[in-house]
């Protein structure tokens, strides 16, 4: 058994070997970044890998979100999660937009679709959920909801890299998803992102926003930002989309071992999928209950004494950062399941280059604690 340290995650990367061909390509090139030919060949190999219409790339995931809302020109309060990474809410403030926090649904930690009416005021514009470890939000109760009350809908699908349910990609549904490609992501271009739109016109807008509102050389029609994902980003991101399959293969195997091992250990939950038919394996979130024998953060420091180094995604809760603890909807009695979930989360490693002995390792150390 190893004794070195055992991340959360580990990026993916392929052998160094193969990645020469591409930067040779780029030095003869010398096209380095804005829409040059690696970044138009990822842009169209992802729309056919993931079975979508229209990408647009990003430099991550972060200005993706903030240009998405952007581009709807959404104003006012956005519904959201509190159960998420400070990145969901923070694209939201730096658009001078109020998030309203709603609560989860405690089967797939999601935003609860049964909540959302009651916070939508005169001023609520737009909801923007999150499909959480890559486990779909329900996306038909969320679009009724939305169709009723005339919002728009931005999913950050950070986590749903190439997630699908019965009807194809769930990055279809809503008016916008937002992807990451962070070297912590299932897919990863080192830093990387890009916005899932449906149809030409709007990738259109998408692509001048993120060029400084650039039409032509001497035309600008927004105060846009510099959102652009750089060629060596796209070209590493093309090499991963070789690779990608077979790395979410291992990622599945991973996740299936953790759960026969740990679906009979008292006072430990793992959680279910959302009923995708193609699931990524992201994240490996269990919950530790009253009836295990250590607290949740004691089971944490016994895997950090034993140099595994697992996460408490996502404690604390957005809504308990000091920019947002003030807010009405960010109260704690407002949010009581995700308050609850987020003092039991534990993500355990998951990653291809994880080793069995380590997983091994790390199932024993739960089951005998
Ligand atoms: N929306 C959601 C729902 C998100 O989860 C995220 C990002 C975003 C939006 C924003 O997308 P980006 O703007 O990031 O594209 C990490 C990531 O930095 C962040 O991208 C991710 N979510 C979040 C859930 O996790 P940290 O602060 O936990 O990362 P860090 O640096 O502690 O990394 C975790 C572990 O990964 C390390 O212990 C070791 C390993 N690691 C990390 C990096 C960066 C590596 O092995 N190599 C690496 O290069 O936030």
């Amino acid at each position: 058994m190893s004794d070195k340290a055992v991340f959360v995650t580990q990026p993916y990367l392929p052998q160094l070997e193969e990645f020469i061909p591409y930067l040779q390509d780029i030095w003869d090139s010398k096209i380095l970044t804005n829409g040059g030919p690696m970044h138009r060949q990822l842009e169209q190999a992802l729309a056919d890998y993931l079975g979508v219409e229209h990408v647009a790339l990003f430099n991550n995931g972060t200005i993706a979100l903030l240009t998405a809302l952007q581009a709807l020109r959404i104003t006012g309060e956005v519904i959201t999660t509190p159960y998420s990474f400070v990145a969901t809410a923070h694209s939201l403030l730096w658009n001078g937009i109020n998030p309203v926090f709603v609560d989860i649904d405690p089967d797939t930690l999601n935003l609860d679709p049964a909540k959302i009416e009651a916070a939508i005021t005169p001023n609520t514009t737009a909801i923007m959920p999150v499909h959480c470890y890559g486990n779909p939000c329900d996306v038909e109760a969320i679009q009724r909801i939305a169709d009723n009350y005339n919002l728009r809908v931005i999913y950050d699908a950070a986590h749903a890299f190439a997630v699908e349910d019965k009807g194809g990609s769930i990055l279809r549904h809503g008016d916008l998803s937002v992807l990451s490609f962070h070297a912590t992501k299932v897919f990863n271009t080192f830093e990387g992102g890009a916005i899932i739109c449906p149809d030409a016109k709007t990738k259109q807008r998408i692509d001048r926003l993120k060029n400084f509102g650039f039409v032509d050389e001497v035309t600008v029609v927004a105060p846009g930002i510099n959102g652009k994902m750089s060629e060596v980003n796209a070209a590493f991101g093309l090499l991963q989309l070789q690779h990608i399959d077979k790395a979410i293969a291992r990622r599945r195997e991973i996740d299936h071992h953790y759960r026969d091992q740990l679906n009979c250990v008292k006072g430990i939950q793992t959680i279910n999928g959302t009923g995708q038919s193609k699931a990524n394996y992201s994240y490996f979130p269990i919950l530790v209950e009253t009836d295990y024998p250590l607290t949740r953060n004691g089971l944490y420091q016994r895997l950090k004494d034993n140099n595994i180094f697992a996460r408490r995604y996502f404690y604390p809760l957005i809504s308990e950062f000091p920019m947002y603890r003030g807010m009405a909807s960010a109260a704690c009695e407002n949010l009581p399941t995700a308050s609850m979930i987020s003092e039991k989360v534990i993500c355990l490693p998951i990653h291809p280059a994880l080793e069995q002995d380590d997983l091994e390792k790390i199932v024993q150390i739960i089951k005998t604690s």
